[in-house]
């Protein structure tokens, strides 16, 4: 019979081994949820869940060649590349978000990296974004470490930067940089202050334990992320891997119970691919862990749910929408690594 106590003294490990986490996997579907919403409820509370709104800031042209990505270049998805937008563009799209009650902004950029003169109009989005009292995020490929204090000097909250998968199956996937290039970056991110947003794809064709092994190199990093998307792959025609094989709802929802349980303070985010998902499968999501969405009608580039309907699940289910933290500070533009660095000075 599989033990169900190895979470049970409600510790946060960074000692994770990939056995522990293969027999988390292997759990009765039952056995793992409630061990996973015990914890859920230890540290969050489990009706709220937190709300980002994406904006593609940069759309295609990306000379990398992730196999699930509609942005790359070098495949023929019908998607119109746009330059870098404008800051006043950037603002009023953040403005509607947050009427529509996101508290986090979360700007996507089609690059390898971005190149320093692209930073001075990111930097000048990420001062007005706050401005309006959103929290910040960014997803703009690999740093360097001045790049990352750049963005953190800025008050950008939150970097995004997914690991997608497991080392092993990242070469199949991306062959333009390797895992190891995304370990650097994470660390510039951690060096600099801010909050790690960092996750993977769930349904491009890997094995179980390649999802085992994405999640033990996530729990295992010296700081877990603070959030941790989990992104179904929405398959896009054109890309090499539409048609893989639909993945089976079910071991998603283990991914995501494994993942609070590896990481139980993160927040875990039931990412791309809500569009594909039925109501029930996102509460079970919700049930296993999961407390933050994507929210407004686009991730990127593809369709997100309509928010008339998220609103109408959250309000079937008793959900709200997370606070801000009232250590957000962002009236005064204090940004991640400023109260990281405030911590540090008074403890
Ligand atoms: N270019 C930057 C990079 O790759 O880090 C930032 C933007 S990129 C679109 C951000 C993330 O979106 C990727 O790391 C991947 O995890 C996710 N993503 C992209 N295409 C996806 C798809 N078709 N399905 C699910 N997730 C996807
Ligand atoms: C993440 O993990 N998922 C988001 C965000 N981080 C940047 C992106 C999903 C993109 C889905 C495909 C698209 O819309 O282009
Ligand atoms: Fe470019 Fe990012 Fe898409 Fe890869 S995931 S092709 S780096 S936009």
């Amino acid at each position: 019979m599989h033990s169900v106590t190895a979470a049970a003294n409600f510790t946060v490990r960074q000692d994770w081994t990939l056995a522990e986490i293969q027999t988390l996997f292997a759990l009765p579907f039952n056995d793992l949820l409630y061990q996973a919403h015990r914890l859920h409820r230890r540290y969050f509370d489990p009706n709220a869940v937190q709300i980002s709104t994406l904006l593609s800031i940069k759309t295609g042209a990306c000379p990398e060649d992730c196999k699930y990505c509609p942005q790359s270049a070098r495949y023929h998805t019908g998607l119109k590349a746009e330059t870098l937008m404008r800051v006043e563009d950037v603002l009023a799209q953040a403005k509607l978000a947050r009427d529509n009650g996101a508290t986090r902004f979360c700007m996507g950029a089609a690059y390898r990296g971005p190149k320093d003169k692209d930073l001075d109009n990111i930097v000048n989005m990420i001062r007005a974004v706050r401005g309006l009292g959103m929290e910040t995020c960014a997803t703009l490929g690999m740093l360097t470490a001045a790049q990352a204090q750049r963005l953190a000097d800025a008050g950008l909250d939150y970097y995004n930067h997914n690991i997608d998968t497991s080392e092993d199956y990242y070469r199949e996937i991306i062959t333009t940089r390797c895992f190891q290039d995304r370990l650097e970056t994470l660390q510039h991110v951690r060096d600099a202050g801010m909050h790690v947003c960092c996750g993977g794809i769930i349904g491009m064709g890997e094995g179980l334990n390649d999802r085992a092994a994405m999640l033990h190199t996530l729990a295992t990093l010296p700081e877990h992320p603070e959030s941790v998307p989990i992104n179904q792959l929405v398959q896009v025609e054109g890309t090499p891997l539409h048609g893989r094989a639909a993945v089976d709802p079910f071991d998603f929802i283990r991914v995501i119970a494994v993942a609070r349980i590896l990481m139980p303070k993160a927040h875990v985010r039931l990412s791309a691919g809500r569009t594909q998902m039925h109501d029930e499968m996102q509460a079970l999501a919700f049930f296993a862990g999961a407390n933050s969405i994507f929210y407004g009608e686009k991730l990127l580039t593809t369709d997100n749910p309509e928010q008339d309907a998220d609103r109408r699940l959250f309000a079937r289910l008793g959900i709200h929408a997370e606070a801000l933290a009232a250590d957000a500070d962002l009236e005064e533009g204090v940004g991640a690594a400023e109260k990281h660095e405030q911590r540090r000075a008074t403890t």
